[in-house]
């Protein structure tokens, strides 16, 4: 049974969700991203639970999402460099602050951006962002390299999800009511991108502290 409807060219996907395609400039985004991940080396982060995440992750800005033993939460020094987080390139900032603009939500300034890396098989279950101090800011996302189904359900994780397709470039701003709905990413089919290989990049800007 299907379940899942495709809004993939409305802008407002459900309230507060605005949808910008090919909003980002994604070779000026992976170059920018290099000497980032070279300060601050992309991990598997282990569960509460102790087992490793799927997606491999990394940060910028000056503080940072961690998972470990001891749970959720926002740092500001990188617990496997023991040093601060590298800098938010000025690129990466600009365009977050574009973008919250664009869908409605202006003064966003993001003090943190969390990096994602997903190769083919892998996925992120139904979940809420709830780390953040101020649920009023927005969460600004941009999806860079292969393709990817991403879902959102609503305020309780039971419920039909709504289905937005992904591509490289592609940004999203989560704010109003959606900033805390449920959501996820559906496993990554193979596929391999020019300048991104054999994987997907998500950006995710938000303003933590
Ligand atoms: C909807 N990342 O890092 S970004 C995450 O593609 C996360 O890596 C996914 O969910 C990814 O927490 C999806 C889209 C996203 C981010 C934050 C949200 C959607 C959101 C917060 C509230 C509602
Ligand atoms: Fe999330």
């Amino acid at each position: 049974m299907k379940t899942e409807a495709l809004f993939n060219e409305s802008r407002v996907i459900c309230p507060g969700m605005v949808y910008l395609p090919s909003f980002a400039d994604s070779d000026q985004l992976h170059q920018a991203l290099q000497p980032v991940l070279t300060a601050s080396p992309l991990r598997q982060m282990q569960t509460s639970r102790g087992f490793p995440m799927s997606v491999r992750t990394s940060n910028c800005g000056t503080a940072g999402w961690i998972s470990d033993r001891k749970g959720y939460r926002y740092t500001a020094i990188d617990p496997l460099t023991e040093q601060p987080w590298p800098d938010m390139p000025e690129v990466f900032s600009s365009l977050a602050m574009r973008a919250a603009t664009e869908a409605g939500y202006d003064g966003f300034r993001p003090d943190a951006c969390l990096i994602n890396y997903y190769v083919p098989g892998t996925q992120m279950g139904a979940h809420q962002d709830k780390d953040e101090r101020d649920f009023d800011q927005p969460i600004v996302s941009v999806s860079l390299g292969i393709d990817a189904r991403f879902f959102v359900i609503g305020p309780e994780r039971k419920g039909t999800s709504t289905a937005v397709d992904l591509s490289d470039g592609d940004v999203v701003v989560f704010g109003g009511a959606s900033r805390k709905f449920y959501h996820g990413v559906r496993k990554l089919k193979s596929a391999t991108h020019a300048v991104w290989g054999e994987c997907r990049c998500n950006l995710t800007f938000r303003k933590a502290l």
